[in-house]
């Protein structure tokens, strides 16, 4: 379904999704809360207020992930741009699109025509910040694909500029498994062609106490997110999830170098998920996995990107090396 469609201001949002749900999001959501533990996919955190309580966490004093990255990009934008030249830039992910206004602007001062294909499955999010865009960008035509990240990538329309680059920031990679990861890089591999880019950005393996602060932050706002993926899931699937019965806590798995976000059933007891005719019952304590978030080795993800024919051209991170935005190209 195309909500807006005007040539003359060169915007366009396209909703992917289908009204109802794919089997492999009924298959997902039912084999999550069937196996031990149990575990539900992360884009269930991202409905509209999800999405609202993302861009609170992102200015929490104790969440670094987004300031050290902006930090990173407002050094960066003008030579990636002079290293790409213009090109069509795809976002995975691009949520409120606030980072990416720094490569946006950078872009935009070329002063030549351009196209921004935002994907992400959180829709008012992605409209709002596509009108926002419009009003600011001259030169861009804007195409915001709602959906998921396999949704729209295999209905990815031939780019209309001679180079593109593919842009996934945030760490939001960190929220992939190493498999879902691989899979990701492939299908990215098979859309570039030679010489395009892929923009990438990766929170890198810290110390725990930093790690753990930074996902049980101290005015709940992560817990208030984590919270709310019942609440959606109560909406999708006509659920009666309670959520006063659960609690959010978010731990560091140092062998993994993973951040796990756990909600915890308090007492022992049933919920029904009405659509997928699905009984669940709860022992008291009993988790749910509903992220995590993994932290990366520089090098080790340079590799992995190679190993995918994706060079590095160059990296950026910042003094602590916290973050790395890591900008590679199709060989
Ligand atoms: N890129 C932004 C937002 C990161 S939050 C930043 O760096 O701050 C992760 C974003 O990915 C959210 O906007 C969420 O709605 C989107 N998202 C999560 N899972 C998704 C999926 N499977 N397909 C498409 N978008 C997804
Ligand atoms: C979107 N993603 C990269 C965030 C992260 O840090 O893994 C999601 C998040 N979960 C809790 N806080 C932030």
């Amino acid at each position: 379904m195309m909500l807006i469609t005007n040539q003359e201001t060169k915007i366009n949002i396209k909703y992917l999704e289908n009204l109802s749900f794919t089997k492999d999001e009924v298959k997902e959501v039912m084999e999550g809360l069937t196996s031990i533990p149990k575990s539900l996919p992360p884009k269930y955190f991202y409905d509209a207020l999800g999405s609202e309580l993302f861009e609170k966490i992102c200015n929490l004093p104790e969440y670094y992930p987004t300031r050290t990255e902006t930090a990173i990009l407002t050094n960066a934008s003008k030579e990636i741009v002079e290293i790409t030249g213009i090109c069509e830039l795809v976002e995975l992910g691009s949520g409120s699109s606030t980072k990416t206004r720094l490569l946006l602007s950078a872009y935009d001062s070329l002063g030549k025509p351009w196209q921004y294909i935002p994907i992400d499955v959180s829709g008012e999010i992605l409209k709002n910040s596509a009108l926002q865009l419009h009003q600011q960008y001259n030169n861009l035509s804007i195409l915001g694909l709602v959906g998921t990240y396999e949704q729209a990538l295999w209905q990815l329309p031939p780019s209309c500029l001679p180079q593109r680059m593919i842009i996934f920031l945030g760490s939001t990679l960190g929220n992939f498994t190493y498999e879902q990861s691989d899979d990701l890089f492939n299908e990215v591999r098979d859309i570039l062609t030679v010489g395009d880019y892929f923009l990438l950005g990766i929170d890198l393996q810290k110390p725990a106490d930093i790690l753990e602060n930074a996902y049980n932050d101290s005015q709940g706002v992560t817990a208030a997110f984590n919270l709310n993926m019942l609440s959606h899931l109560n909406r999708c699937f006509d659920g009666n999830f309670d959520i006063n019965l659960f609690k959010h806590q978010a731990i560091y798995n140092q062998e993994k170098t993973q951040i796990e976000m756990y909600l915890y059933a308090q007492k022992s007891h049933n919920v029904r998920l009405n659509k997928l005719d699905l009984d669940v019952s709860f022992q008291e304590n009993e988790p749910i996995l509903t992220e995590i978030s993994r932290k990366f080795n520089l090098t080790q993800m340079q590799d992995f990107l190679a190993s995918h024919k994706l060079k590095s051209v160059k990296y950026w991170t910042d003094e602590n090396k916290y973050f790395a935005l890591i900008l590679t190209q199709l060989i």
